[in-house]
């Protein structure tokens, strides 16, 4: 993509609403635009982070064995009766009554929708388990919408729903999203460690939540100081095996947010604990037959008995993440995003675009990684040297390539490295060689 031609409105100021910073790099690098409070645009920038996230939460749930769906945002109001949860969710729920004057609303989650789908068709233990995502956009009508798309009113979920025979089969769903998710904030980079939750309207007995730690944090959490020097890989994962152990591996040292954390009881010496700030990326729950006996989602058991399914949800905050990863990653000049997620691999400038041999140079290179599919945004503006580093920087792409009139009679680039800062001059071809490696 050529910075002269795409849409980039990057903001010179610091915009005085934004409270966080990972708020005021979105606005700043021209990835959001507020429409009004707790919901906005994605521009092209953004939309292609929230693009990549996306992916990599449905590639870790794709490998888990859960299959995507996509549920609609509007539901009848009928459902939530059916739950008890229309009167209960309150003033939360944004309610709409169509042309015939029937309630609707938009859906701030689906375990209603999902549960009628599921007991339409599935009666007996032999259909069972199920494993059913989606990913769409839920409103929620936040009494507090705020740090932009951190807590929005209308945001973009990954909500996946198990369905179950028994206790034993809910677990081992549970485990399975508790590894994916283990997978899938490592892909990105991110530490999120899991904590005991409380599940709070979605209800149940068994529930973490994946938080990072982050001083802008909107949680409070507490957790065993040896959390710190524990790194959390992209661990292998046998979905067909025995989960427990890695459920069990990665529950060990103590970890919970505010409303689960009991001083008074906690197993955790006060000396080894760490209270902190955090950032909540995802939250599992186990709710058993919350939604399945109001809703009468029942099955045949071996026996022949009906029961009601036991089911959970997962949840992740996709719109979230991009903001959340900016809290984990940047300095002061700007984004450094992980390769993982960074919107472009690489930023080429051209530091001369009015030198025909600079052009010339930067123009083939362009060229060369665009068709070997390196996904490149290529400064060739007529800019000053300085606003073009402090655009690469504010944007953050892992590695800069630097063309000018000086490099060109030498058969050199210059190479900068987003994160550490490094610069080296190699040769054209050595730096293309290394790029387009398949
Ligand atoms: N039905 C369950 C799981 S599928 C559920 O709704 N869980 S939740 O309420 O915890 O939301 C799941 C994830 O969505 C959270 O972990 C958080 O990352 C994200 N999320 C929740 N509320 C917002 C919001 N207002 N803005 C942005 N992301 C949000």
């Amino acid at each position: 993509m050529r910075l002269s031609e795409y849409f980039l409105p990057l903001l010179r100021e610091n915009p005085s609403e934004a409270q966080i910073v990972s708020h005021r790099l979105m606005l700043r690098a021209g990835m959001i635009r507020q429409s009004s409070a707790g919901i906005y645009s994605w521009l092209p920038l953004g939309l292609r982070v929230l693009k990549k996230v996306e992916q990599i939460v449905r590639e870790e749930q794709d490998r888990a064995g859960a299959q995507e769906i996509l549920m609609p945002t509007i539901q009848p109001a009928e459902l939530w009766r059916e739950s008890g949860r229309y009167e209960d969710y309150g003033k939360e729920m944004l309610r709409i009554r169509d042309r015939h004057d029937r309630e609707m609303l938009y859906g701030p989650t689906n375990e209603e929708q999902v549960t009628e789908i599921v007991r339409a068709s599935i009666k007996s233990y032999r259909d069972l388990p199920k494993l059913l995502y989606h990913m769409q956009w839920k409103f929620r009508d936040e009494v507090r919408p705020r740090f932009g798309v951190i807590r929005g009113r209308e945001f973009l979920m990954k909500d996946a729903y198990s369905f179950d025979l028994d206790a034993a089969g809910a677990k081992r769903s549970y485990n399975k999203m508790f590894a994916a998710y283990l997978r899938t904030f490592a892909r990105m980079g991110l530490k999120a460690i899991p904590m005991q939750a409380d599940p709070g309207p979605i209800g149940g007995d068994l529930s973490h939540e994946f938080i990072i730690l982050a001083d802008a944090g909107e949680s409070d959490v507490f957790f065993d100081r040896r959390w710190l020097e524990t790194d959390i890989p992209v661990i292998e994962v046998d979905y067909r095996g025995d989960l427990e152990p890695i459920f069990q591996r990665w529950t060990v040292f103590y970890a919970a947010t505010d409303e689960k954390h009991d001083p008074t009881n906690c197993r955790v010496p006060e000396t080894q604990l760490v209270t902190a700030r955090g950032q909540e990326v995802g939250h599992i729950f186990y709710f058993g037959d919350k939604y399945s006996r109001p809703m009468q989602a029942l099955v045949a058991r071996p026996d022949g008995a009906a029961v009601p399914l036991q089911m959970g949800s997962y949840g992740i905050g996709v719109s979230r993440l991009p903001a959340a990863l900016i809290e984990a990653n940047h300095d002061d000049a700007g984004i450094i995003w992980p390769e993982s997620v960074a919107p472009f691999r690489v930023g080429l400038i051209n530091l001369r675009p009015g030198d025909v041999r600079s052009r010339a140079a930067a123009d083939d290179v362009y060229g060369k990684l665009v068709a070997s599919g390196v996904e490149v945004l290529y400064d060739d503006r007529d800019e000053s040297p300085g606003a073009k580093f402090a655009t690469m920087d504010l944007i953050g792409l892992p590695e800069q390539l630097v063309i000018g009139p000086r490099g060109v009679a030498a058969g050199t680039i210059e190479v900068k490295h987003r994160r550490s800062g490094e610069r080296q001059d190699v040769s054209l071809e050595a730096a293309l060689n290394r790029l387009t490696a398949p």
